[in-house]
């Protein structure tokens, strides 16, 4: 099975959202382009209730971009963003949504942030991401989407940390760049990892 993993392409994370990715909108027409060319295309949405504690706004005296501890795990603090039920949640309109065959939600239990498809940041919970994967029999995955540093960067080196041969789709992604160079350190740490990147 081939197998396109789209991430996070939500509304929040595209020009005009609360946590916009520049060009994030960009990538959408290459998702649809590329969708047909898979047998299996899964979607991951972040998923957060509204008093999620990875929002800046649930801590007294920290702004977007401080780094806090949050039950023992290193938590940037985001503007509130992908809030269940809300349109800045909502995967892009443009998506050719009826490609994709399942939608992976993370990011539900307030208390923890899931920055990869699979696991919550501290691996302490499983999406289902992973079995799904294993019923279709998936060893190969391709993953495109928003951020390249964050939610791309997870997503792609737990499926290389779970056996996957793992492809990432370069023109397919964007991404924060808090610091300068996140986004080259992201794509270094996956590649150093076993992804294969490809330009
Ligand atoms: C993401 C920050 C917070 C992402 C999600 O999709 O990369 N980044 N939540
Ligand atoms: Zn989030």
């Amino acid at each position: 099975m081939n197998t396109l993993i789209l991430v996070d392409l939500q509304y929040d994370f595209m020009p005009g959202g609360s946590l916009a990715v520049p060009q994030g909108d960009e990538v959408v027409g290459i998702a649809n382009n590329l969708m047909p060319q898979f047998d299996l295309v899964i979607a991951t949405q972040d998923w957060h209730p509204s008093d999620h504690l990875s929002f800046a706004s649930q801590h007294a005296g920290q702004a977007v971009g401080d780094l806090i501890q949050l039950d023992g795990l290193p938590q940037v603090l985001w503007p509130d963003h992908c809030i269940q039920q809300t349109p800045g949640a909502q995967l892009h309109h443009s998506l050719e949504q009826q490609r994709i065959q399942h939608i992976v939600q993370k990011g539900t239990d307030r208390t923890i942030d899931s920055y990869s498809g699979f696991f919550d940041n501290g691996r302490r919970q499983a999406t289902g991401l992973g079995e799904l994967l294993q019923q279709h029999q998936v060893d190969q995955v391709s993953v495109m989407g928003l951020a390249t540093d964050y939610c791309v960067k997870f997503t792609a080196l737990d499926a290389v940390r779970l056996g996957l041969n793992t492809q990432l789709i370069l023109a397919g992604c964007r991404g924060v760049n808090l610091q300068p160079h996140d986004v080259q350190q992201a794509i270094e740490d996956m590649r150093s990892a076993g992804v294969r990147i490809l330009s």
